[in-house]
């Protein structure tokens, strides 16, 4: 803690340490004899998302039939955080990126269970082959 400005600041690397929420008792203290004084605690709450979800594996296939049931997962992505503790190591996953992926299939924002949302059958370009782009919230 600076004596003059009474900034606080770090003085070791807090990476690697368990705690998430410091207190810093703070003592003003006057030039007087003897000095008066007042004390408060800084708490200091600190936010340890360090890592990004990461897919696992980074990329999937899936073969279904033009018929396969709607709303019944037919694959399901998986994903790890690294981080220590709630809510640093909690995601959801959504599906981005063009229409083509969003507008036939659904993602359980919670497990990751992929799904048809609309017939395939009724894709007027008969695609045979949908990229489906998701990404973790
Ligand atoms: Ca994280």
């Amino acid at each position: 803690m600076n004596a003059e400005n009474g900034a606080v600041s770090l003085r070791s690397s807090i990476n690697g340490d368990d705690g998430t929420v410091y207190k810093v008792r703070v003592l003003a203290s006057d030039g007087g004899t003897p000095p008066l004084t007042d004390t408060t605690v800084v708490t200091i709450n600190v936010q340890r998302n360090l890592k990004a979800p990461v897919f696992q594996p980074n990329n999937y296939n899936a073969k279904i039939l033009e018929t396969q049931d709607l709303g019944v997962p037919f694959v399901t992505v998986k994903a790890k955080d690294e981080d220590q503790k709630p809510p640093y190591n909690q995601f959801r996953f959504a599906i981005t990126g063009d229409e083509q992926g969003r507008n036939y299939f659904m993602i359980n924002e919670n497990n990751g269970a992929i799904s048809v949302k609309q017939g395939l059958y009724l894709d007027s370009q008969k695609r045979t082959r949908y990229t489906v782009r998701l990404c973790i919230l």
